[in-house]
């Protein structure tokens, strides 16, 4: 039996080089060695207002995301979470069982998204990470690959299962995240403090993965550099060209030291131009992809998806509702 993977994209704002580069891509290079789940996660993406027409349409559009990205599906499933009830089921359950309010005050995914107003958000976006970690735990998952962002929401998934373990039994596999050396966290073009989101009011910030190519080159070409003319891979003095080189590493098939070797002499110019274009044909080759996609066929995709893993969901559910004493 090969070890499993369980990951998922929220399917709102507009998915970009950062969600690709940090958790799609590396699925991608990892499916074969793994059982590998990648879901839809529509319920995480309602802890925060959406309009109901664009979630169903973001649904589909993350679901082709995955597959234009390069997800097999002969090694892997795609699944929308909503259509598996054992998700929110068991998140309840470790309402009451693991989790705890001194956990989630720590989460600092929810101090970044709540801000000010802590006290008026919904008790969705506090709960959070309990509804990640009932995905990551139904299917006995050993691995979890996500960006950094997202390392402090496994170990809480890992704390729950431990929790739950020593008080009922064996009952869940203590999984692992795994984030990549680089890359995992793309920062955005405008501030490079700040984490690349698709979800930021500034759309120069990032690039999304639909972007139009000559829109997307632009964003390149006004990306804020740092002070000096070098290009130095320097993620501490010199934030902003570390970030291009990262993207220009990652999208272009590239070494950063080697770049680095090649870039001495000339300036962010040049370097920006090349990136941009490096950037172009990517996103020419994925949009070409994507759109060879029809709803119709990523419709069945998520039906046959949701078949097949609620199954798996339902034997650990017998399980969990047997030793918490409600069977
Ligand atoms: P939002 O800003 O709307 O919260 P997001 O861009 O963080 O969204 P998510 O759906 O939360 O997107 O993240 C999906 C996956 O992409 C997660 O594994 C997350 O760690 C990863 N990811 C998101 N942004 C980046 C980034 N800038 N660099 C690397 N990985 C990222
Ligand atoms: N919270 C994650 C999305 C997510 C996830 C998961 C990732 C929901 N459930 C389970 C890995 C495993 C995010 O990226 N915002």
């Amino acid at each position: 039996m090969k070890p499993s993977i369980f990951s998922g994209v929220q399917p709102s704002g507009n998915l970009t080089i950062g969600n690709y580069i940090g958790a799609i891509s590396q699925w991608v290079e990892m499916q074969k060695d793994y059982n590998c789940l990648f879901s839809v996660v529509d319920y995480h993406a309602i802890t925060v207002k959406q309009n109901s027409d664009e979630l169903r349409k973001k649904i589909l559009e993350v679901t082709k995301i995955y597959l234009a990205a390069g997800i097999d599906l002969n090694n892997s499933i795609i699944f929308q979470q909503s259509m598996v009830a054992a998700h929110t089921e068991l998140a309840w359950i470790f309402n009451c069982y693991g989790a705890r309010i001194a956990d989630l005050n720590k989460m600092t995914q929810f101090k970044d998204k709540a801000g000010k107003n802590q006290e008026s958000v919904s008790i969705g976006l506090y709960d959070y990470p309990v509804l990640m970690a009932a995905d990551i735990l139904l299917y006995d998952t050993d691995i979890v690959p996500v960006g950094e962002d997202q390392q402090q929401h496994v170990e809480l998934a890992r704390d729950i299962a431990r929790r739950f373990n020593n008080e009922f039994g064996n009952t869940f596999k203590i999984p692992q995240s795994v984030i990549r050396k680089e890359g995992a966290r793309i920062m955005s073009l405008l501030d490079p403090t700040k984490k690349m989101s698709k979800s930021d009011e500034n759309s120069n910030s990032y690039i999304a993965l639909l972007d139009d190519i000559e829109a997307a080159k632009k964003k390149i070409m006004r990306a804020v550099t740092d002070s000096g003319s070098e290009i130095i891979y320097d993620p501490k003095e010199r934030p902003a060209i570390s970030n291009l080189l990262t993207i220009y590493a990652q999208l272009g098939g590239r070494q950063i030291p080697r770049l680095v070797k090649d870039y001495t002499g000339k300036g962010y110019g040049e370097f920006k131009k090349d990136l941009a274009e490096v950037v172009a044909k990517f996103l020419t080759g994925f949009q070409k992809r994507y759109y060879a996609l029809s709803d119709k066929e990523v419709n069945k995709i998520l039906e046959a998806g949701a078949k097949k893993v609620e199954k798996m969901a339902a034997e650990k559910m017998e399980k969990v509702r047997k030793v918490i004493g409600v069977r």
